[in-house]
């Protein structure tokens, strides 16, 4: 199964002040399943999220709203030779469209580590053999090669990134916000689940539930609109997966996430003046197609 997704590519123009041009270009995705009648693991705790990522030959650019765009580099597929592993270099394993490789690539953009750490990104539907030979034996994305060493797991990954690199810290000292931010990681994978699964039946009962939780998170610190109040892990956790979920059940289920819910929207709407966040977005009517065909299909 294919999807055609646009990927939008901009470059600085030189001969003016204009900020970027940008072109769209459509790029094939090939959509793979390994167990027809549970399509909704594909996104849920560690069961397999089953696509390749954008295939694209020519280097590529996210849309950079304010600030330096970074040009992404092309997908490696089958065909293509691995990177000198271990030499030194700093490298995430990654996939364009993959919400737990995205948490990654947004703290890494976040603080600033666009330089230290290079982006690889794979072809999950035509994964390279060396990768679960050579690299990442449990052969998912994200994996992050560092100090000689490939470690994985898109939670465990951003506290490591954030605790071993410079910049901006995504991670309170503050023990009540540290608490808080454990009890909202660890519902992830709970609040992922209740919104897959719902989208197949007639009651919303378990969205709204699982929606209203986050409502109410939100409303704990009042220093800030995110969860600990400032940009935190907790956000990155939560933003490629509501980033996913807002236009789909709009779509499918013509269920509005922010309806009632003005702490979502504040968060939301935040959440999108953010540079590190904004270089990893896909267009929402795209990222709907392909998960209407994770998890919609028949
Ligand atoms: N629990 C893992 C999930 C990672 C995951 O499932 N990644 C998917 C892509 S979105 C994957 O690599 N799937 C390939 C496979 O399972 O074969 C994490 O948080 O990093």
């Amino acid at each position: 199964m294919t999807a055609v997704i646009t990927v939008s590519t901009c470059t600085p123009n030189l001969l003016s002040n204009s900020p970027l041009q940008c072109s769209k270009k459509k790029s094939k995705v090939a959509l793979k399943f390994p167990d027809k009648s549970l399509p909704f693991q594909a996104l849920v705790g560690h069961r397999p999220y089953r696509f390749s990522s954008i295939k694209t030959s020519a280097p590529i650019a996210t849309m950079a709203v304010k600030g330096a765009q970074e040009v992404l580099p092309p997908v490696l597929d089958s065909t293509s030779d691995p990177p000198s592993l271990f030499d030194g270099t700093t490298r995430l394993y990654t996939s364009y469209i993959c919400p737990y490789a995205q948490r990654v690539w947004i703290a890494r953009n976040y603080k600033g580590l666009q330089d230290k750490i290079k982006l690889v990104p794979l072809d999950l539907g035509n994964r390279p053999a060396w990768y679960k030979e050579k690299v990442y034996p449990e052969n998912k994305v994200p994996s992050l090669e560092h100090n000689n060493e490939v470690r994985g797991e898109s939670l465990d990954l951003t506290k490591y990134i954030d605790s071993h690199f410079e910049g901006p810290s995504l991670y309170p000292n503050d023990p009540t916000k540290r608490e808080f931010a454990e009890e909202l990681l660890s519902y992830t994978d709970t609040f992922n689940r209740a919104v897959i699964t719902s989208l197949k039946g007639d009651s919303e009962n378990e969205i709204s539930a699982a929606f209203d939780y986050l409502e109410t998170a939100l409303s704990k610190f009042d220093d800030g609109p995110f969860f600990l109040g400032q940009f935190s892990l907790v956000d990155i956790a939560y933003a490629p997966f509501i980033e996913r979920f807002h236009p789909l059940l709009l779509d499918v289920k013509k269920y509005d996430i922010t309806s009632g819910r003005p702490m979502l929207i504040a968060w939301i709407e935040e959440l999108n003046k953010i540079e590190a966040y904004n270089q990893t977005k896909l267009d929402p009517q795209e990222l709907v197609a392909i998960m209407k065909k994770l998890f919609l299909r028949n």
